[in-house]
């Protein structure tokens, strides 16, 4: 069957009321001249083939994809279709498993590394296509197009393209209107009123940083070795340089015995192994023994989120004491400011001379937090002073800081990232890793349930590593 042109799948498209002229109200609460909705092609049989291997066409000739993917529920048929033509077999990605990892997200057959093309009907701000393809690429699968039927342009090819999405429109929203309009469907009022519209709504709530705002190249870590003071601080820059990872694995798992296991599952994949020690009802003495032998092998920083924030002399005793004696076995830990410098004295007594390092809570990711303004600038201050053993810090956007990120000896870490910016419902915020590095400024990707409850969190992890370092070296370039 010849491919149908795009003038006789639009007039179709118009004909079965799919695209409709007039006021309508969109989610977004805006008011919207024009709308689009392609749930109706079911109905349409033919329609729907006809759709699908034009589809099909507007893609590369020498594309070669192992699986296609729908976004649900409206590209399910769209991609049943390509499937059954193209003979490429077909992926369904569970809408209501939210925690993807913990029940299936994906279904069907696969193997890690194989690509996966996204099939969606219409793509404005590129959200949806993200929430199919971070699952998908939890499980393993790369993910590098996506082909649409309509591109509304507002925002989604760039949002797809920061995160190396590239997106294959069988037309675009503009371009649509105007065959409407040359057929004589619409009349050249209407066609005005839909392009001012799209004029003005260019971008769906697309975090782009325009050009411009990308102040200078980032300092390389090769350079940034070199500047370190603390011994630790050095070794982190270092075996990130060897390992091109700047993912740090938050391993907040039930047990210390699954602890030990999952560090050695993504050991390869990462600098840093984050842990919360005082969370495992398991803890025995020779707990911190084991997670070193596995820091050499893999080779990775410890660090223990302990969050440090009494006086000096008692955090003395709670770093090198207690039942966890982490003075013993995390290359670094963490410590609020709200007690002022003498925290960081303490500590730093214990530390120092054992070649540790401290990292100072200047922001944190969850929603409501007070770490913001002046005292982000004190623990800026208080680093400066203890930069012997000060490394850097737990950040959410050093670029928004007045000084930026600031000295580059200081490293800075970010939790709350996952692939897709949003968050959990007890205050968590998420941002993506590319986000984190190149907008925010970060150096380090802070990752939990992204990563643990992912059905392979090896394979997880190489993911975000990837996205990770990729956003480091885009912005050397
Ligand atoms: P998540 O599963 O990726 O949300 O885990 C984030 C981890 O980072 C978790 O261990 C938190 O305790 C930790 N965290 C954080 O989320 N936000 C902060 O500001 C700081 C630590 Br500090």
């Amino acid at each position: 069957m010849a491919v149908p042109t795009m003038e006789s799948l639009i007039l179709q498209l118009h004909d079965i009321a799919a695209v409709k002229f007039g006021s309508f109200k969109l989610k977004s609460g805006i008011s919207s001249p024009i709308y689009i909705d392609l749930r109706l092609i079911v109905s349409y049989p033919s329609l729907l083939r006809q759709i699908s291997q034009a589809l099909i066409k507007t893609l590369p000739p020498s594309s070669v994809y192992q699986s296609v993917c729908g976004v649900p529920y409206t590209a399910l048929p769209i991609a049943t279709c390509i499937s059954l033509s193209s003979e490429i077999p077909m992926l369904m990605r569970r809408k209501e498993v939210k925690d993807y990892g913990t029940a299936k997200a994906i279904e069907g057959a696969f193997e890690p590394n194989q690509i996966c093309l996204i099939v969606e009907d219409l793509v404005t701000s590129g959200t949806s296509v993200l929430e199919t393809a971070a699952p998908l690429r939890a499980a393993g699968l790369k993910v590098t197009d996506a082909v649409v039927l309509i591109d509304r342009e507002q925002g989604g090819r760039e949002n797809l393209a920061e995160n190396g999405i590239t997106l294959h429109a069988m037309v675009k929203l503009s371009e649509m209107v105007s065959i409407l309009k040359e057929k004589g469907r619409i009349s050249e009022e209407t066609q005005k009123m839909v392009m001012k519209f799209l004029e003005e709504n260019r971008k769906v709530s697309v975090p782009v940083v325009p050009a411009a705002e990308k102040v200078k190249l980032r300092i390389t870590y090769e350079e940034r070795v070199k500047m370190a003071n603390n011994p630790t601080g050095k070794r982190l820059f270092e075996i990130m340089l060897q390992k091109e990872t700047n993912l740090c694995v938050a391993a907040d798992v039930v047990t210390a015995a699954e602890l030990l296991e999952i560090a050695d599952k993504v050991g390869p994949e990462i600098c840093m192994l984050k842990t919360h020690v005082d969370i495992f009802p398991d803890f025995t003495d020779d707990f911190g023994t084991k997670l070193r032998v596995l820091a050499e092998k893999h080779n990775f920083l410890i660090f223990e989120d302990r969050k440090f924030a009494d006086i000096g002399n008692t955090v003395a005793m709670q770093y090198e004491g207690g039942v966890f004696h982490i003075l013993e076995w995390a290359d670094i830990v963490n410590a609020h400011i709200i007690s002022g410098p003498g925290v960081v004295d303490g500590l730093k007594l214990k530390g120092l001379p054992r070649g540790r390092g401290l990292l100072l809570l200047a922001e944190m990711s969850s929603s409501g937090n007070l770490a913001k303004g002046d005292y982000t600038a004190a623990a800026v201050k208080i680093a400066e002073d203890h930069a012997d053993f000060v490394i850097g810090f737990i950040s959410v956007n050093p670029a928004s800081w007045p000084g930026g990120p600031g000295n580059p000896s200081f490293i800075h870490a970010t939790p709350g990232v996952q692939l897709v910016k949003g968050g959990d419902s007890l205050g968590q915020q998420y941002n993506t890793p590319s986000s984190v590095i190149s907008e925010r400024g970060s150096d380090i990707i802070i990752v939990g349930r992204g990563i643990i409850k992912a059905a392979n969190p090896a394979e997880a992890a190489r993911e975000y590593r990837l996205q990770g370092w990729d956003a480091y070296l885009m912005d050397c370039k």
